[in-house]
């Protein structure tokens, strides 16, 4: 019988090679994988216990919140606020950043997340997931909304969960990526991808193509370029994917190579692209850059944007090397 790695000692061994760790990281990713599964069973049961449909609420991006979005939030807070690791949180639910209660000593950490990423797919039964970063904080104090405004490259972790076939959970610490899958019956994430290389050869393409009229000329000439297949000047075919799921995209080109994008568009200039900074754009981008691919906005590597606010919106080019340097010099050639 082959040994089987859990996360938790997976996590404890790295922990154990860096001098000086005080375990506190490993306990708070803990709390975050017993969010994770708690949220697993739900979206799990789904119509079954009531949780499917609209919760007629809106969040601060002025989106209609789903039943679901509001109960994983809550796992999320309550899973987190009591553990003494963090100084604060910040969801993509709540408008400002989450106070850890007064009782509940302040710990070293931060922590972001859009608990349930891909909502509109919840009531079509397709896959969705969570998306988290760590920031360290000033350590005993409430953080204020400055203390998260830090670049993706001070990421401590970054991680998602992805509610599919099987759920699994995607990590990384700065030291490659590695995928774990939940085993339902023991309750425990096993290591079952270790080390995660993005292939830097690809024919796939993700990007929500209904939107092509708004975006800018680069996008559209690079993605013209891939439709015209092997007539055109790539002298060869492509084929495209869209799950408007973040987290079944970034998965899918982590297995299998690609390039996603949610580029810039003229639809609201109060919003250059769809996608959040600080709990989408880059714990996606310190993932994909950890499995060797690449992120960039088109003008710049995402995890070197400089925040300004916590529910800032970028736009996304993420994936194979190759394919996004060929967007970003396209948006070169355009300047
Ligand atoms: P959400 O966090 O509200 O679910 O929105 C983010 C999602 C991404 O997962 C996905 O890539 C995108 O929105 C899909 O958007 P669209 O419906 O415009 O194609
Ligand atoms: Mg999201």
């Amino acid at each position: 019988m082959t040994t089987q790695v859990t996360l938790t000692q997976f996590i404890i061994e790295q922990q154990r090679s860096m001098p000086g760790a005080s375990g506190d990281f490993t306990s708070l990713l803990n709390d975050i994988v017993t969010a994770c599964k708690r949220i697993s069973h739900m979206v799990n049961r789904g119509a079954l216990i009531g949780v499917l449909g609209s919760a007629e609420t809106e969040n601060v991006q002025g989106e209609t919140q789903k039943k679901l979005d509001i109960i994983t939030n809550d796992i999320m807070v309550e899973a987190l606020e009591w553990t003494g690791h963090l100084a604060g949180m910040a969801s993509e639910e709540i408008d400002d950043p989450i106070d850890i209660p007064a009782q509940y000593p302040k710990g070293k950490y931060l922590a972001l997340f859009d608990p349930l990423d891909g909502s509109s797919n919840i009531d079509v039964n397709l896959t969705v997931g969570t998306i988290f970063s760590i920031l360290r904080a000033r350590e005993g104090i409430a953080a204020s909304v400055e203390d998260f405004l830090q670049k993706g490259t001070d990421q401590v972790c970054a991680g998602f969960v992805l509610y599919g076939p099987s759920t699994m959970m995607i990590l990384t610490t700065g030291h490659g990526v590695n995928g774990f899958t939940l085993d339902q019956d023991v309750g425990e994430f096993i290591l079952t991808h270790p080390d995660m290389r993005i292939p830097e050869k690809t024919n796939e393409f993700a990007i929500n193509m209904s939107n092509r009229r708004f975006w800018e000329e680069p996008v559209r000439r690079y993605v013209d370029e891939l439709m015209e297949g092997e007539d055109g000047p790539r002298g060869e075919n492509f084929n495209m994917r869209w799950v408007a799921s973040m987290v079944a995209e970034v998965y899918r080109i982590l297995t299998r190579g690609g390039i996603f994008m949610y580029p810039f568009d003229t639809r609201d200039p109060s919003k250059p692209g769809k996608l959040r900074l600080m709990y989408e754009a880059n714990p996606m981008g310190f993932i994909v850059e950890q499995a060797g691919g690449a992120a960039s906005t088109g003008r710049e590597r995402i995890l070197d944007v400089k925040p300004e606010d916590i529910h800032q919106r970028v736009p996304v080019i993420l994936g194979s090397k190759n394919e996004v340097e060929h967007v970003v010099s396209y948006h070169q050639d355009s300047e």
